[in-house]
């Protein structure tokens, strides 16, 4: 993708990330309907619907070429990455959002052929908006953010988790989990993945392990991370496949390979 139509798209995007944030937030004590996914506590509410209803809306109007891949079904059947692709999710942090009306982002991420061209994480109580392009470094709120700290060591670095350590054929050993969070300064768990990479991004957090994620939940982060030096992988080391359920492990650089090979094991 040329830059001057990435400066267009990101430009829209940008627009339309704004635009939703502020609607969640002028209805964000109004009333909600919660139901249930695939268990009582996966969650989805009509602000996910209806937000995701408008990416719809915006993108097929001003780009009917481009599909969209989002979390709640109204987007497109995508099996293949040909093209312009928008992954999005119209809420990251759902039960953040039910439960406490903060801590979750709208997220997007767009592809070209395969390759990430642009990344948009809104956290949308705190008005922060953090981007990428590609090749052109990662932003929050404009500002520049720099590379991440290549001096960092392992008893310096705060990594985030989750207590699900098993999900349909996968489990890790939790042995060396348990030794990787006695290794570390700290662990956080902040219960939306797209602001987890964005915090990576930022340097406040340093690296982020969970069993299962959606493209939508990751789309956007692994652009922002690896604008600033971060790597994100499968929990194995394998790369990430846009179109599956996945395994993640997204970190600084400098403490990945070593995080890998001495703590995380899948059985
Ligand atoms: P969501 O809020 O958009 O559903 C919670 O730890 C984080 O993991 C959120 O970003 C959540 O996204 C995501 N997630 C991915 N798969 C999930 C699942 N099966 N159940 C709950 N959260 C899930
Ligand atoms: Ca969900
Ligand atoms: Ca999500
Ligand atoms: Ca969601």
């Amino acid at each position: 993708m040329d830059e001057k139509k990435r400066r267009s798209i990101f430009n829209h995007a940008k627009e339309w990330i704004y635009e939703a944030g502020q609607h969640i937030r002028d209805v964000i004590d109004e009333p909600l309907y919660i139901d249930t996914k695939s268990n009582p506590n996966d969650l989805v509410t009509q602000m996910d619907r209806n937000t995701e209803k408008y990416f719809l809306e915006k993108i097929k109007h001003t780009y009917p070429d481009h599909r969209l891949l989002s979390e709640e079904g109204f987007g497109d059947d995508v099996q293949s990455l040909d093209g312009t692709i928008w992954i999005v999710d119209p809420i990251d942090g759902t039960m953040n959002f039910v439960h406490q009306k903060r801590n979750f982002a709208i997220s997007i991420g767009i592809y070209h052929e395969g390759l990430g061209e642009i990344g948009l994480i809104y956290n949308v109580m705190e008005d922060v908006l953090y981007t990428a392009m590609k090749g052109e470094g990662a932003y929050k709120n404009d500002k520049k953010l720099p590379q991440l700290n290549e001096k960092l060591t392992l008893d310096e670095s705060i990594i985030v988790v989750n207590s699900i350590w098993a999900c349909e054929n996968r489990k890790i050993n939790n042995k060396k989990i348990q030794a990787l969070i006695q290794s570390v300064r700290g662990t956080r768990s902040y219960g939306s993945a797209a602001l987890e990479f964005a915090f990576i991004a930022e340097g406040i957090v340093d690296g982020y392990l969970t069993m299962q994620l959606s493209p939508w939940d990751l789309a956007a982060g692994v652009i922002l991370v690896n604008e600033v030096g971060g790597v994100t992988t499968q929990a194995n080391g394998e790369s990430i496949n846009l179109l599956t359920n996945t395994t993640v492990f997204s970190s600084n650089a400098v403490i990945n390979e070593r995080i890998k090979k001495d703590f995380i094991e899948l059985m």
